[in-house]
């Protein structure tokens, strides 16, 4: 019961003191002793209700009392062993100490993290040994997020697991070792079969984990996969919550009702420079925000030795105390000696003094805190994946740096702690009981023990009753077998007169696929909020809008034809204004194939200035995780997009597609191209299982589309092909113009104005990708600078080209960067036109104008080019510049 009053009173004037509430809470226990807790929060619900109807203001609190959610009286037996638990535990700290400190002797400033796991052991172990549930043929197991600074107490436990080997730990962080080493943190790419999800750059994994979350309620609700009580758990730092991107989307959960996600928030109140909230509270803080936006929430702040404290509150001064003190002022308690904590903590009341007078000051400093008890952290497990409802968040109060003593616990520079002398060995070895002897701690020997041990049985006892090892990855999915041949022909014929833009075709083509009766239900079309600028709305209708809960209204456009359908089984990801959040459902069903063995094939469709400029980070991780699928970026170029502006015309992304190394870069112009790309995409995602993705530009103009010229797929795919050759061929004039995308149309305008107005014959080429001609150049160059013996290979480029006469003009809607990638390799010297400045809102034309990208400035560029090489004489420049009305006075659009 004393447990209870610590709540109810939390430090308000004690009720012996005041008669009156006295008598008050004297008979609210009699409630809820009587009629029980819930009809007493009823009661106190309708008296808060009624207290607003009267018109008195009540104060608002986000907060409950500054102790844990789940009381003594409420706690859970602890189910496991808890000796040898303690015992596993201790030989993973040791052994994920002795690797960072090993690799920091091998290879100074290797880097690393001691003290971020050291907090956490607990946090993970009691999970580890109760909770994740590993992927099995019956059963599809739990995801788990692991902070990614914990990276080596997951190696750890790995090696004692049997499943990383002595020279894989002594190579952390050496990864080009020979045998192989392990990565900094947990990246999917480069440990494929371990890790499953990239947590390192922080703010990523929470906002990753809530749309897993849903994309796997998703799956169910659609009948792609069946029910499960599966989770997914997500370890955060603390510091991490400052993130934007961290507490962005936590109101999804919970209004998706998302049960299945699990938040365990390692509250050690630092971070990399010192607290997290040295004048506050991080844990109250936190508390407020969750359970505002409608979580769970709850608290694991002091460990068991407090019970018995809290019992002796009776007065609530101890909670009062506990609500008080700032994080800054917690830290020091771990720092400082039991006498400390006994004069500053306690010592700010006598009744206080008194609780604590039969401990001794170690005792005091070892009043052990809820994170590193695994009783409070399996009790708060328990709660949470019992939990019904909304998502719930866990706030453990851990120490950083736990178990390092003067090396660093609770110290501000314990983030950056990789080296250990002789004497901090022999200290944490010999505080976690590990055996090794005194001459041997020096070198820091990984330990693992016999096979036989206790300690091995119940750990490989533990896992396989809990289906095997976690974390693991693996490609489930069989490939797919559909021949999509058919459909996508239908788009080579061409539009015949019709005006449509490349958004229409793709559009169109979508349509087509998920028809499909082999893909069709694989399809995840994704939008955040634009599929009316994308003219993607009549899709609502025909395959309506994912809404786990269904529709609840009658929407206004009911009578309509393409009505705003929301519906449980729907199949558009509507996610709103949220291209962060929009970005996780793409790598969430783009690497469906591994997280659940289903091939889902997610489309992306997002203003192309809010992409990869706004959201790079995440598409990183998606590249790291090998996600599969179709980024589209809509209305892209920065002069197609009429109208809009600085802010949204694109000419950017090309060039940030550029660094991811599995992006596939397009910028289509005509419907077949798109088609012959999606395509092979399919086919070698889903097909050949190749691990890579895609970033296609589709823009919003709309002009015929041509039929698909003869032979020219494997140009289309490769980067470049003659798109529409010069007429005259016996000209004496000639020139090659290289256009893309929303540009094409300008080169090939050009073209007929270059004949017909100065007698030049130009070839037109389509660059679909400026990367992929890039990166064949460059393969083929170190293909060449490796063999120098052997018989050069020809860049692609470089042979497309090859013997076409004239000078180079090479247009696109983006940077000039993008042509210069391919320069070097081309027969000559190109002249490029491009959009490098900022957007301003005109109309094409005058943009293309202004930024000197239209076919007059193509025109002319040729021309000036013709002039130089004395084929063009200067009256013909003369008559140019003024035919084509180009001022060379005009200003600079780079610097304007
Ligand atoms: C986006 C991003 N910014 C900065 C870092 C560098 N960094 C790594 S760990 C860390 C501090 C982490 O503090 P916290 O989240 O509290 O985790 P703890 O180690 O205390 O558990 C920082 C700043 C990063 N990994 N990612
Ligand atoms: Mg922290």
């Amino acid at each position: 019961m004393g447990t209870i009053t610590n709540h109810v009173t939390n430090g308000r004037p004690a009720a012996e003191q005041d008669p009156e509430l006295h008598e008050w809470v004297e008979s609210f226990q009699a409630l809820v002793e009587e009629s029980g807790a819930e009809r007493a929060a009823q009661i106190l619900d309708q008296l808060r209700a009624h207290a607003e109807r009267t018109g008195i203001p009540l104060r608002f609190s986000a907060n409950t009392p500054y102790v844990n959610t789940i009381p003594y009286d409420r706690q859970p037996p602890f189910p496991g062993d808890q000796e040898i638990e303690r015992r596993i535990k201790s030989i993973i700290r040791w052994n994920a100490l002795a690797m960072v400190v090993r690799a920091n002797r091998v290879e100074h400033n290797i880097g690393g993290h001691i003290s971020t796991y050291a907090s956490q052991a607990t946090l993970f172990e009691v999970g580890f040994n109760h909770f994740f549930r590993a992927r099995t043929q019956d059963s599809e197991g739990d995801h788990v997020y692991f902070q990614g600074h914990a990276a080596p107490g997951i190696y750890a436990r790995a090696f004692l697991e049997g499943r990383l080997s002595v020279q894989q730990l002594e190579n952390f962080r050496r990864e080009l070792k020979p045998g192989g080493g392990l990565s900094s943190y947990p990246h999917p790419w480069l440990m494929p079969e371990f890790w499953q999800f990239p947590t390192v750059s922080m703010g990523l994994s929470p906002i990753m984990a809530i749309y897993q979350a849903r994309f796997n309620r998703y799956l169910e609700d659609r009948g792609l996969k069946p029910r499960t009580d599966a989770k997914v758990w997500a370890f955060l730092g603390d510091g991490e919550t400052d993130e934007p991107e961290a507490l962005g989307a936590i109101t999804l959960a919970s209004r998706e009702q998302l049960d299945n996600l699990i938040f365990v928030v390692n509250c050690n109140l630092q971070r990399l420079d010192g607290p997290v909230r040295g004048n506050g509270k991080i844990i109250a803080e936190l508390e407020a925000i969750f359970r505002g936006a409608g979580w769970n929430v709850i608290k694991v702040i002091w460990g068991c030795d407090w019970d018995t404290l809290l019992e002796h509150d009776a007065e609530g001064v101890l909670v009062k105390r506990m609500g008080e003190v700032v994080d800054g002022e917690s830290q020091k308690y771990v720092v400082e000696p039991g006498s400390y904590t006994r004069q500053h903590f306690f010592g700010a009341d006598p009744r206080l003094l008194k609780l604590v007078e039969h401990l001794s000051d170690d005792q005091v400093r070892k009043l052990r805190l809820g994170g590193h008890d695994p009783r409070k952290v399996y009790a708060a497990y328990k709660a949470a994946v019992e939990h019904h409802g909304t998502p719930t968040v866990v706030l453990a109060r851990t120490i950083k740096g736990y178990g390092l003593g003067e090396a660093g616990e609770g110290r501000n520079i314990t983030h950056q702690q990789k080296k250990l002398n002789e004497d901090e060995l022999r200290e944490f070895r010999s505080r976690f009981g590990i055996p090794i002897r005194d001459e041997d701690v020096a070198e820091a020997p990984f330990y693992r023990p016999p096979e036989n041990s206790p300690e091995m049985q119940y750990l490989r006892a533990r896992r396989q009753e809990l289906g095997g090892f976690v974390p693991q990855r693996a490609v489930l999915a069989p490939p797919i077998k559909a021949d999509l041949c058919e459909l996508f022909q239908e788009f080579e014929a061409g539009s015949e007169n019709r005006e449509v833009s490349t958004t229409m075709a793709f559009v169109g083509m979508l349509r087509k696929l998920m028809r499909d009766p082999e893909i069709g239900k694989l399809v995840v079309p994704i939008v955040p909020d634009e599929a009316r600028t994308f003219g993607m709305e009549s899709l609502f209708r025909q395959v309506g809008i994912y809404a786990h809960g269904g529709q609840k209204y009658e929407p206004v456009d009911v009578h309509t034809l393409l009505y705003y359908k929301e519906a449980v089984e729907g199949q558009i990801l509507e996610e709103g204004i949220t291209e962060a959040g929009s970005v996780c459902s793409f790598t969430a069903a783009g690497t469906a194939y591994a997280t659940h063995g289903i091939n889902t094939i997610p489309f992306f469709i997002f203003y192309s200035m809010f992409g990869l400029q706004r959201i790079g980070d995440l598409v990183w991780a998606a590249a790291d995780m090998s996600a599969r699928g179709f980024l589209l970026g809509g209305t892209s170029g920065r002069t197609t997009l009429a109208g809009e502006g600085l802010q949204h015309q694109d000419g950017n992304s090309h060039i940030l597609a550029l660094p991811v190394p599995n992006l596939r870069a397009y910028d289509p112009a005509f419907a077949y191209e798109i088609a012959v790309i999606l395509h092979d995409g399919i086919h070698r995602m889903y097909h050949d299982g190749e691990r890579i993705f895609y970033y296609i530009t589709v823009m919003n103009e709309p002009y015929t589309m041509p039929p698909m010229p003869a032979g020219a797929r494997e140009g289309i795919l490769r980067g470049l092909y003659k798109v529409s050759p010069a007429a005259g061929k016996k000209t004496k004039l000639r020139a090659q113009v290289l256009g893309s995308g929303a540009i094409l149309p300008e080169a090939l305008k050009a073209q007929e104005l270059l004949a017909a107005q100065f007698g030049v014959a130009t070839d037109v080429w389509s660059v679909t990708s400026y990367k992929e001609l890039y990166r064949d150049a460059l393969d083929a160059d170190r293909e060449n600078l490796l063999h120098p013996g052997a018989k050069p290979r020809v860049p692609y480029i470089t042979s497309a080209l090859a013997g076409a006469p004239g000078p180079v003009i090479a247009a696109s809607d983006y940077l000039k960067a993008l042509p210069l990638t391919v320069a070097k390799w081309m027969p000559r010297t190109p002249v490029v036109l491009g959009t490098d400045g900022f957007g301003r809102s005109d109309s094409r034309a005058a943009l293309r104008h202004f930024f000197e990208v239209d076919a007059p400035a193509i025109a002319l560029a040729v021309l000036v080019e013709l002039h130089r090489e004395g084929q063009v004489d200067a009256a013909t420049i003369e008559r140019a510049f003024k035919e084509l009305e180009i001022d060379p006075a005009r200003p600079n659009p780079v610097t304007v």
